[in-house]
């Protein structure tokens, strides 16, 4: 048994988020942790909300609420929106827990000891009007390199550069709008990243697991030679600047930089589940305590990918402690709305909340990770979500447990049949369904999510194949064994398709397991040279048949939803 250490990128707490949000980390990540579950390995899987910097100071004024409040209940909504979505995590915490608190304050000591952050008086943007500074993404204006008017003081969504606030023309404040802005020295600690560029390039060229997007970011950001970089604010809302345990002198209007704090939430949220749980959290996060056995998965956007590939990994290494370093890091491309951004204010694209009013999780589930953001990005339409829920869900799957079900139901008592001898039928068909299991194990394996569903809905197609030619419902009429064949076969192959599509959709295949009484003991990941799955059910044992697992998705509703939430330009 191994052990795997999981996280998804933390959903910042400003407002639910959307489908593309969900799709690009906390769902891949959920969809691998069941995976490794069902294969028996021991598996903590942690996320938590982010809770600091602009979007959650922005939001939390725009709703009227102090931050604390606000972060509360957006805290409890991204929560109860996860449960909808069947995310299992062991713990979803909060980057405002007194643990990230004292964890960010430590590893700042740590850096500071070790000669890594040194503080510096700086230009920084300030607004008379808002009588306050402007970190980062509360100042917007004029790309200094593509002329592009709405960038924001870190990064120019328009030509991705990274910007500092100074640097923009024609600043503005996000807050009030107003564009009474002038430069003012103010001290922020500051992060020597240089120092550490070769341990980190060192690093990463070990790291042999991680797939393209990730690396090409790592290298990209290595060759164009680390920056030092400010990890404190001139905010309020955020991790206290400490300096030998108290409020270090003239930060006491400071806090720490989000991203400064937020991965280092990975670490804390696993410290609250301990707290919560009684679990020992360094069995996970300190190779001095145990995590020396541990692969440890990222799962995030690849904007996100440069923060874990090495403004992190600085924290980590610099510190000089033995912490977990990433082993391996899934980053996606966007998923968009017909080729288009979601967006709350033009009403374009659905919301987690919004997506479970219409469909329970799992049809989202399995049409987000058929259509996973890997190679490229991905356009959500609601035409291909109907195609893809009527064609796979409805139809390959749905069709075929009904049918074995109903059948089994009504002409043997519900009860899986003991006559009949596998033949050649048989063989053949464990030929190919061995193939597929191998296939569908290995891609999960690679976190290849795309393929991994295409060979799981290939599996189904199998399945059905082989239901056509057994057509127990013809044999019964002159060959009753062979028919009782042909069920118990199906019946067996119904309990390999939940399993195998647990992790995809697992609240279908706990209906499924369910009404075959297959007990949770035996609802483990199939081996590949296990033959004896096509007749693993206990003879005789009773089943039940589920409702119906998947309705289809009607055009008056893909009409509906279009106007509802926008769609096809
Ligand atoms: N909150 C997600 C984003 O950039 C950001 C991830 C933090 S993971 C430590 O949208
Ligand atoms: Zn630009």
């Amino acid at each position: 048994m191994a052990r795997y250490l999981i996280t998804s990128a933390l959903p910042y707490i400003n407002g639910i988020k959307h489908l593309g949000n969900l799709a690009g980390s906390m769902l891949p990540a959920d969809v691998h942790a069941r995976f490794r579950r069902l294969q028996g390995h021991e598996v903590l899987f942690v996320c938590a909300t982010d809770e600091h910097g602009t979007p959650a100071e922005l939001a939390a004024r725009e709703a009227g609420m102090s931050v604390r409040d606000y972060c509360q209940l957006q805290h409890d909504i991204q929560r109860q929106a996860g449960t909808g979505f069947h995310l299992s995590f062991d713990w979803f915490g909060r980057s405002s827990s007194p643990q990230n608190y004292a964890l960010t304050q430590h590893f700042a000591q740590m850096l500071e000891d070790n000669g890594l952050l040194e503080e510096r008086v700086t230009a920084q943007v300030y607004c008379v009007d808002d009588a306050r500074f402007l970190p980062d993404r509360y100042v917007e204006g004029t790309c200094p390199k593509c002329g592009y008017v709405d960038a924001r003081g870190d990064q120019c969504d328009n030509c991705g550069t990274l910007l500092d606030p100074t640097q923009l023309l024609h600043p503005r404040s996000k807050i009030s709008g107003s564009t009474n802005i002038e430069v003012r020295d103010t001290a922020h600690l500051f992060l020597r990243q240089p120092l550490m560029a070769e341990k980190i390039r060192a690093w990463v060229d070990q790291a042999q697991d991680w797939p393209h997007l990730a690396r090409s970011i790592a290298y990209k950001w290595l060759d164009e030679g680390l920056q030092d970089r400010a990890i404190t604010r001139d905010l309020v809302w955020g991790v206290p600047v400490l300096k030998d345990g108290k409020v270090r002198p003239g930060f006491e209007n400071k806090v720490f930089y989000v991203w400064f704090d937020a991965p280092i939430e990975y670490i804390a949220a696993t410290q609250e589940w301990a707290d919560a749980t009684g679990g020992d959290w360094k069995r996970w996060w300190r190779t001095d305590g145990g995590a020396k056995d541990v692969s440890y998965v990222q799962f995030m956007g690849k904007d996100n990918v440069a923060f874990h590939t090495v403004s992190f990994p600085v924290t980590i290494l610099g510190s000089g402690e033995p912490w977990k370093l990433v082993d391996r890091l899934k980053a996606f491309n966007w998923v968009t709305w017909y080729g288009g951004k979601f967006s709350t204010s033009q009403k374009r694209g659905i919301f987690m909340d919004q997506a479970l009013e219409l469909l329970s999780g799992d049809y989202w589930r399995w049409y987000l990770m058929a259509n996973a953001p890997e190679s490229s990005d991905a356009a959500f339409t609601l035409e291909g979500f109907q195609a893809t829920v009527n064609s796979d869900l409805a139809n390959v799957l749905g069709n075929f447990v009904n049918r074995i079900l109903k059948f089994t139901d009504a002409k043997f008592d519900g009860q899986v049949p003991a006559q009949g001898v596998a033949g050649e039928a048989e063989a053949k068909l464990w030929a190919d369904v061995s193939v597929k299991i191998a296939a569908i194990t290995a891609y999960h394996d690679e976190m290849e999510f795309r393929k991994a569903a295409a060979e799981t809905r290939a599996l189904w197609a199998l399945g059905n194949e082989y239901l056509q030619m057994a057509a127990p419902w013809t044999a019964i009429k002159t060959d009753f064994t062979l028919a009782a064949l042909g069920v118990r076969t199906g019946l067996n192959l119904v309990a390999l398709f939940a399993i195998l599509a647990g992790p995809f959709v697992p609240e279908a295949a706990a209906r499924i397991l369910d009404g075959l009484g297959v007990p949770e003991s035996k609802r483990m990941w199939p081996k590949a040279d296990d033959a004896g799955l096509l007749d693993a059910l206990p003879h005789g044992l009773q089943i039940q048949v589920p409702e119906l697992l998947f309705a289809k998705i009607e055009d008056d509703q893909v009409a509906a939803w279009k106007l509802q939430f926008g769609g096809g330009g």
